[in-house]
């Protein structure tokens, strides 16, 4: 039962490094809203490093803007703040999360403005003590 148990913690263990390189996983699009450019985006990022990273800013060719934003529900009120930058910790990851920090994606482009359900769209992430990332996110319905 003890080894059972350990092996499952295991599993569920989201820390689990194969190598030293920064990590993309579980990317996704908030399905965009027919008539509404603004969408945003949610990832896990891990870091394996000994070293905080400074997540500083994020681009995508779909969107005019990416902004870091974060979430938080203060007395009843959500509200959505504009953040100059994320750390993500040595040997860590952080949660780009509904209801938490995001990617708020403004001005989807008319070019792009079919993508649906499905399609990947390309992010690239800027750190102020590390070489740019890219990843493909996924476009989903929001699971409400
Ligand atoms: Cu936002």
């Amino acid at each position: 039962m003890k080894k059972i148990l350990i092996l499952l913690i295991m599993l569920a263990s989201p820390i689990i490094f194969s190598k030293d390189n920064v990590e993309i996983k579980n990317a996704w699009v908030r399905e965009m809203i027919p008539g509404i450019r603004n969408s945003s985006a949610y990832f896990i990022i891990y870091n394996p490093t000994k070293e905080i990273l400074k997540l500083q800013n994020a681009q995508s060719a779909y969107f005019e803007t990416v902004e870091l934003h974060s979430h938080s529900n203060i007395d009843g009120i959500m509200r959505m703040r504009k953040l100059d930058y994320v750390l993500i910790p040595a040997r860590g990851f952080v949660e780009f999360k509904m209801m938490s920090n995001h990617l708020m994606l403004f001005g989807l482009k008319e070019t792009y403005e079919k993508v649906k359900v499905g399609d990947k769209i390309p992010f690239t992430l800027v750190f102020k003590n590390k070489d740019k990332i890219k990843f493909n996110a996924i476009v989903k319905k929001p699971n409400l």
